[in-house]
């Protein structure tokens, strides 16, 4: 141990510390600032950044040794406070510059730093900087936060006030479309919003550490588990393995009827076999990390490895064995019967393109790994908390499992680091119930960014092959698909994103006749999760790609091509369905000038000549809001003395519910003149609040805000006098009246057959236009995006600032699919860098935004939803610029240097 007295935001503080330790354990754990977050600790993400003695560091990887004596730091709780906010911190929150609020602290004290330096950068300087520091943000798209630090520097220049920036609500004016800041972005920005790990460190003295010891291999028998060693250990209490657990051990994941499995393949704790890299076959449990992990190191686990299909064709193939004994790896199947049977059309038709297309395992990335705990309540309520996006799901799916009654079992979402869907899935939440249940004692347990990424849940990868047709006029007419999706070994909504291909393959056209079937497919590698666009990335490269293709092969502009062929009035979706609103004539009419000038612009770079070729592509964006079917969503409303009450799960990733919750309470309550500041908030505690359904499929701005609406109306039409006016609280109080309403809103829809994918699974659909323009390095085959320009139409907007971060953050993520992310090698792809998470570098500075709000009948207040709109299709119009410039038709992705490469290689 060393003794050394350090200035800790200007306060003498005495440490005695050991010094192998980090700056940020010092920082979090001994000093109990936890406005300082720890990511990847590694380097890579810069969440933990401080300023020590005036320059940047990351804490992850600063050992105090390092750290000298009556060294100054200056952390996130050192740059301002609630009541005296620092201009960057303004900033930040007039920008909505924090989404899930992880990177946040670490990015204002790097930014903090800069502006000590440089109180009049550039862009491209603020961008410099945030490059050289490795700040990386999984949520924005990078361009709020450049636009924070310049505000913020103006400020400090006094050339605006901060009355300048402030959003300022006039009386009695609407929020619905407004730049009024989140509810929880002013925590956020000073490090206050207490993320998982942060209550981790705040938990009762008597909580249990739990590790896990974990697959090392990705299929295997499992012959026996030896805990001897391991109990002996010092501080363990007990370790869990499959014979302890005191329910199924089998997570329910929900299969549908005609799935050929169960859906009960998944173990909390695996027993018989192992299905996947990472699989947890003991948990040891003891009171500090550090013993834990020392005796999960002692566990002994004797294994037959197994041949591992680590792909959709490998578990296919003839002498597969089944992955599941009794379940074959082929496990579901749909089909979509649309029209005619296209076959003879195609044999006919004079333009027609046939390819075969790959969209892989996507990684998630978000900067905040997996972490929750549980404990016994003082009702003896079994109480987990995670980053669950799902909590009703997530109860149903784990109860049984872990062996509680479902009465008796409640999950709560903590402040949540992103997710981006593979919280949809339960992770964590059996592993803490069933360690709370066997121990009695409160219990806790995070992931590194290791584990993050090699344990959780990945986008499921689509095999497709797509045969399209069009007559003299281009006029598609015919279509046939068929889709393989791998979803690694647990089945959890495996056949919901199955049925994705048959939603979204040539979604955005007229096609009136189509014949197509998709499987899904057991494999060995990372199991498949739900990930922004869900199905709908996969579906929409393979045939807006082909589209594009069709277009060039019949010398046909592929912007017009799509003009000609984009719905309609009378014209049906893949589904048979009418579309809820016509949207893309208009979205292509408004993008039409600026992609004629980007065009021009290319062309006119290409023609100076040179190795940096310039091109540009198009992409149509389209995805559903809702779960297939008649999805729903409740909430509460209470009148108080003070204004309203708001409970729903409407769960946080980081995208915005809450100003959801708030906007859309106070647009329907606004005939009693309710200020924002007067609506209380109680969310994501599902023992207070009733079941709003996943914060998935982009459902919950109309889904959950309709229900909002329908709440509040209930309560205004209590609140109604004969004479139009309303009873206030004590009126409602001394008449008897009930102060608290429900509100449940259920989409008139109808869930498609697995048969004919015939049906209208969607209320409401966001539509987008896409243009990319990019220039590939013939030298390398480096890709670099240069400009993004998307229309998009969201219905109403709910909030702008929340719903630009929404276009830009999905966009930036669709770069990353485009030309980076893949989680394939279990060697490689197990770092934020290494699984290739877009840095500020690879994104460009000019993401332009045009809205186009057409109101949706069944949106509230016309609202549609916006999360995973800007991911459904951006890779398609990446690659499909990768072509304009250059010549290569990337159609299996990423599109790696080296592929583009092998491109220009077989061109010339
Ligand atoms: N919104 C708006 N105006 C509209 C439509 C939506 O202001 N016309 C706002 C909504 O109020 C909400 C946000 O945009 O705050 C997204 O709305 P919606 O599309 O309904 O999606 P959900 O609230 O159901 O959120 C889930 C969605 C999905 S499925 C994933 S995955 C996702 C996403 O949103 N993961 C995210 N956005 C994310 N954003 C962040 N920062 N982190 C994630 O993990
Ligand atoms: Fe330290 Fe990522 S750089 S947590
Ligand atoms: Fe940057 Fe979420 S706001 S990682």
């Amino acid at each position: 141990m060393e003794k050394k007295t350090l200035f800790i935001n200007g306060i003498q503080r005495t440490v005695i510390v050991d010094p192998e330790t980090t700056l940020a354990n010092l920082i979090r754990k001994q000093q109990g600032l936890t406005g300082t977050k720890v990511g990847c600790g590694k380097a890579e993400c810069g969440a933990c950044s401080v300023i020590l003695n005036g320059k940047v560091v990351r804490s992850c990887v600063t050992k105090m040794k390092r750290v000298a004596d009556e060294s100054e730091i200056i952390t996130i709780e050192g740059v301002g406070t609630q009541e005296d906010l620092h201009p960057l911190q303004l900033a930040w929150m007039v920008n909505g510059a924090a989404q899930c609020g992880f990177c946040t602290p670490g990015f204002i004290v790097s930014s903090k730093a800069l502006l000590e330096e440089n109180i009049n950068p550039t862009r491209e300087e603020v961008r410099a900087w945030f490059q050289k520091h490795r700040n990386v943000c999984r949520c924005t798209g990078y361009i709020p936060l450049v636009d924070a630090v310049m505000d913020a520097a103006k400020l400090m220049r006094g050339e605006i006030k901060k009355e300048d920036l402030w959003f300022q609500l006039k009386e009695g004016a609407s929020i619905m479309g407004s730049n009024m800041v989140r509810p929880s972005a002013l925590a956020k920005v000073t490090g206050t919003w207490d993320f998982g790990a942060d209550l981790g460190l705040k938990l009762p003295e008597n909580t249990l550490h739990i590790k896990l010891v974990q697959a090392q291999v990705s299929h295997a028998n499992i012959i026996s588990v030896d805990t001897t060693e391991a109990e002996k250990m010092e501080g363990v209490f007990k370790v869990i393995t499959a014979k302890d657990v005191p329910g199924t051990n089998r997570i329910n994941g929900l299969a549908f009827p005609t799935n050929l499995g169960d859906g009960l393949e998944r173990p909390i704790l695996n027993d018989k076999k192992i299905f996947q890299f990472g699989d947890a076959i003991a948990m040891v449990l003891a009171d500090t990390p550090e013993q834990a992990e020392a005796a999960a190191a002692k566990v002994v686990v004797e294994i037959e490895e197994l041949l591992p299909y680590m792909s959709a064709p490998a578990a296919m193939a003839e002498d597969a064995i089944e992955i599941h004994p009794g379940t074959p790896n082929i496990y579901f199947t749909t089909n979509i019967v649309k029209g005619d049977d296209p076959a003879p059309l195609l044999e006919k038709l004079p333009n027609v393109i046939e390819d075969d297309f790959y969209v892989g395992r996507q990684p998630h990335l978000p900067l905040e790994p997996d972490v929750g705990f549980a404990y016994f309540d003082e009702d003896d309520n079994l109480m987990v908390h995670s980053k669950s996006i799902a909590l009703h799901f997530h109860q149903l799916m784990t109860a049984e499992a872990i062996g509680v009654d479902p009465t008796k079992y409640f999950i709560v979402q903590n402040p949540t680091g992103g997710t981006f869907g593979y919280k949809f899935s339960p992770t964590i939440e059996g592993l803490l119930g069933v360690a709370a249940l066997v121990t009695k004692r409160p219990v806790y347990l995070e992931f590194n960014m290791f584990q993050q990424i090699t344990y959780t849940g990945k986008r499921s990868p689509f095999f497709m092959n797509v045969k399209i047709g069009a007559d003299e006029n281009g006029i598609l007419q015919a279509m046939e698909t068929d889709w393989s999706c791998d979803h690694g070994p647990y089945c959890e909504f495996g056949d919901l994103v199955t049925t994705r291909g048959s939603q979204f393959i040539g979604a955005g056209y007229n096609i009136p006749n189509i014949r197509g079937e998709g499987r899904t497919v057991a494999t060995n590698h990372a199991w498949g999760s739900a990930f922004r666009g869900y199905g709908s990335p996969q579906s929409l490269f393979a045939s807006e790609t082909l589209v594009d293709m069709l277009a060039d092969q019949m010398g046909e502009d592929p912007l017009e091509f799509r003009y000609k062929n984009v719905y309609r009035k009378g014209d049906t979706t893949p589904n048979g369905c009418e579309p809820d609103v016509i949207a893309l004539p208009q979205a292509i009419d408004k993008i039409r000038p600026l992609y004629q000038d980007a065009k021009a612009k290319a062309e006119a770079l290409n023609a100076e000549g040179g190795d940096i070729k310039h091109g540009v592509g198009i992409s149509l964006n389209i995805y559903g809001c809702g779960l297939d079917g008649p999805d729903s969503a409740e909430m509460w409303i209470e009148l108080t003395p003070e204004g309203v009450t708001v409970g729903d799960s409407w769960e946080d990733h980081g995208q915005g519910a809450d100003m959801g919750t708030l906007t859309f309470a106070h647009e329907t309550l606004k005939p009693l003149g309710i200020k924002p500041e007067q609506i209380k908030l109680v969310m994501n505690n599902m023992k207070l609040t009733p079941n709003s359904g996943p914060a998935g499929g982009s459902r919950s701005n109309v889904l959950v805000g309709n229900a909002i609406k329908v709440g509040c109306e209930n309560l205004l039409a209590a609140m109604k006098k004969a004479d139009g006016t309303f009873r206030t609280y004590d009126e409602m109080v001394a008449e008897g009246l009930p102060l608290r309403y429900d509100g449940v809103w259920t989409a008139p829809c109808t869930a498609p057959s697995v048969e004919t994918s015939q049906g209208n699974p969607f209320p409401v659909y966001m539509y987008g236009v896409l243009l990319s323009e990019v220039s590939v390095d013939t030298t390398n085959g480096k890709t670099h995006v240069d400009k993004l320009t998307l229309v998009s139409d969201c219905g109403t907007i709910t909030n702008k600032l929340v719903l630009e971060g929404q276009l830009w953050g999905g966009l930036t993520q669709g770069i990353g699919l485009a030309l980076s992310e893949d989680f394939e090698d279990l060697k490689k792809h197990t770092s934020l860098t290494g699984c290739g998470i877009p840095q500020i570098k690879d994104v460009p500075d000019e993401i332009v935004l045009i809205h186009q709000e057409t109101p949706r009948p069944l949106g509230p207040f016309g609202a549609a939803g916006a999360g995973e709109m800007p991911l459904s299709a951006p890779h398609a119009s990446i690659c499909n610029a990768i072509f304009n410039a250059c010549g290569v038709r990337i159609k299996h992705l990423p599109a790696y240097p080296e592929k583009v490469l092998e491109g220009l290689e077989a061109l010339k």
